[in-house]
């Protein structure tokens, strides 16, 4: 039967009951790719996957299937194997042919499906496993079940040449899908990423806890074998997230219920950094534009504390109610829910729309989170106390403010005597070096160019903002430099036009205690500078951490393996010097490696990263060497994207 036919045969049948709704034939598909999975690119390619992982996530989460093997050849064929159920393998009775066959060749309406069951492949794209057949060069499929073993091959795109068929016994049941991405649709590229799918494997199994997925890329090498199983589920995503941050409290919290059919489950752990990190899904699609579970969240999460923190006297009555984003700060969470019919909106049509979710997510987690709170106290008062400190350093940046305001204690005129100033006036061009330490600023001073670049050398640790009282910050010799300095006011006062520099440059050595220093301005910045940071205007100075040297010739190392790899480039005999700190080198060195605006690397800071930094800190602080490493290497990567 051809397509023609089939589509003949469709409008003159009623098929509006029927579970599989034919709607086009499958060349339809294959004129507008587009239509049916987005595009025909790298993204569109990667859909062809996920179509086919997604049905085998819905076999195990309709309780059939425990494990799904996904697995990537040499020449790009993909194969995905559950242990399902198996296809149902009789005559279909609206199609005459086999339901397998019908499965694979008739489009049928993405969205509602019969059966109550969510179906995580009805999703944003959930198209159908006949839309990745009539992209396919060729598609074969396996099904075993009732102790048989079927096959079933489709070429061209999706046009049956061998029906199903027995092609032996079976004593266990699954389904089996290969399939090779047709290189006349998919012109960019048939060449599958290996990290994408392996990050997004993970995900899944992260979503939907208790399903193994396993991962082989023989592109990778021979053996390659990774496997996803998280017992936990999103309990363990979050412990993942959080992994190179410092968490606050040792568990994560972990709430899931069910009400009208919609699965609510919601996990997060506050770690010591100011970021928010809040993902959420529906069906196991992430609704990057929010929508109606995230906002029940985040209202009850704010509501529960509050009344938590009043009714235990942490929070006094005439004090302020704790805001959201008090609430937020430094918290990583998940919200994932299943829903049967969801409704998304927004620009990309992921944010969730369905109202009745808000109420549902509200619902599940305030009962959870309430009891959570009373049974676990200790966990609950590091909650409440990191929100508090939150709130009373928005607080105290306002007070701030009115401080500066009436006392005028950060008169712009006298710019504070340490500071050596550049000639310049036109901030856009100016910079300030925030240097530790006298004899690295004294070198900085001398190399810098002293038109547009401004050195202003700090004296040992600064204040931590968050431990000290407001009058103190203002005292604080350094902070009053450097808000002189910078001539922008702070707080709600805050005003950007009157910046001076347009890059103000944190430059302290690469140990532990740099680190600190850097933590502490960062500190510093949120808290009361906030706007600068969000405006692009603060940076990391970026100095190497080897000189390799062979006679005259001289080369700098920003990491361990730049490091090697000179060594092996320059031969033999090299001389290697470990710089431990900005001080070790001479004016003419700062200015070579880390200064001159032709070849230095600034890493800008934005919030996500101003919370590394802490993580950093905590990594070089401790002893695990894996960690550490890895820092190194991947900032070494970090920095070259970032190169400006
Ligand atoms: C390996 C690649 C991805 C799948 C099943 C199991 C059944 C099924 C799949 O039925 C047609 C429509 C609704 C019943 C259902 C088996 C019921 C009884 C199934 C997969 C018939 C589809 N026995 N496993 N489809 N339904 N795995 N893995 O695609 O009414 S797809």
């Amino acid at each position: 039967m051809d397509d023609l036919n089939r589509e003949t045969m469709v409008q003159d049948s009623n098929y509006d009951d029927s579970d599989i709704q034919v709607l086009e034939g499958l060349e339809a598909v294959r004129k507008r790719p587009g239509m049916y999975i987005g595009s025909t690119s790298r993204t569109g390619l990667h859909h062809l996957v996920w179509e086919i992982v997604d049905n085998g996530i819905d076999e195990a989460l309709a309780g059939f299937a425990s494990s799904i093997l996904v697995k990537v050849t040499k020449d790009n064929v993909v194969e995905v194997i559950d242990d399902g159920r198996g296809l149902p393998t009789g005559i279909h009775e609206k199609t005459g042919i086999s339901t397998v066959e019908t499965i694979y060749t008739v489009l049928h309406a993405g969205g509602k499906f019969g059966g109550g069951a969510y179906k995580v492949s009805g999703g944003l794209h959930g198209v159908g496993a006949s839309v990745v057949n009539a992209l396919s060069e060729y598609m074969e499929v396996i099904t075993e079940r009732d102790g048989t073993k079927y096959y079933i091959r489709f070429e061209n795109g999706g046009h049956t040449v061998i029906p199903l068929k027995v092609i032996g016994s079976s004593d266990c049941h699954g389904t089996t899908v290969r399939f090779k991405a047709d290189p006349l649709i998919f012109t960019e590229t048939t060449e599958y990423d290996h990290n994408t799918l392996r990050d997004r494997l993970r995900e899944l199994a992260f979503l939907n806890k208790g399903i193994k997925i396993c991962f082989t890329d023989e592109r990778k090498d021979e053996n390659h074998y990774e496997e996803f199983y998280y017992e936990g589920g999103i309990y363990e995503y979050v412990k993942y997230l959080n992994k190179n941050k410092t968490p606050i409290h040792e568990e994560p919290v972990y709430i899931e219920g069910k009400e009208e059919d919609i699965l609510v489950e919601v996990s997060f752990q506050y770690n010591d950094g100011f970021a928010t990190n809040i993902y959420s899904f529906c069906n196991n699609i992430n609704t990057h534009e929010g929508g109606t579970h995230e906002e029940g969240f985040r209202n009850s999460l704010t509501r529960i504390i509050n009344n938590y923190a009043k009714e235990n006297n942490y929070l006094k009555k005439d004090e302020d109610s704790l805001q959201g984003e008090d609430v937020r700060e430094g918290i990583t969470a998940i919200i994932s829910i299943k829903h049967p019919d969801p409704q998304y909106e927004g620009q990309t049509k992921t944010k969730l729309g369905n109202s009745e979710v808000r109420r549902i997510v509200s619902s599940v987690f305030s009962t959870h989170f309430e009891r959570f709170m009373m049974e676990h106290p200790t966990e609950a008062k590091i909650i409440v106390d990191k929100a508090m400190l939150a709130s009373k350093a928005r607080l105290a940046a306002k007070k701030a403010r009115e401080l500066t305001r009436r006392k005028n204690v950060l008169e712009v005129s006298s710019l504070p005597g340490k500071l050596s100033d550049c000639s310049s006036r036109d901030p856009k061009e100016c910079e300030i070096y925030i240097v530790e330490g006298d004899s690295a600023g004294g070198s900085a001073k001398q190399g810098r160019d002293s038109r547009t670049q401004a050195i202003l050398p700090l004296r040992g640790k600064i204040l931590n903002v968050e431990k000290a009282r407001v009058h103190k910050i203002f005292d604080n010799n350094e902070i009053r430099s450097m808000l002189t300095a910078f001539g922008c006011g702070i707080g709600d006062e805050l005003d950007l036009n009157k910046l001076r520099y347009h890059k103000i440059v944190i430059m302290t050595d690469a140990d532990v205690d740099g680190a600190h220093i850097r933590t502490l301005l960062l500190t510093f910045f949120y808290r009361f500078l906030k706007p600068v940071i969000e405006g692009g205007y603060v940076y990391f100075a970026q100095p190497p951490l080897y000189k390799v040297s062979k006679g005259n010739q001289v080369r700098y190392a920003y990491s361990d393996e730049e490091m090697e790899q000179i060594r092996v480039e320059m031969g033999d005999a090299t001389n290697l010097q470990r710089y431990k700190g900005l001080g070790e080198m001479n004016a003419d060195q700062l200015w070579d490696t880390t200064m001159n605006p032709q070849y230095r690397t600034l890493i800008k800071v934005t919030i996500e990263n101003a919370m590394e930094a802490d993580q950093v800190f905590e990594m070089l602080m401790g002893d695990e060497v894996e960690p550490r490493r890895n820092y190194i290497i991947e900032n070494a990567h970090f920095v070259k994207n970032l190169d400006i």
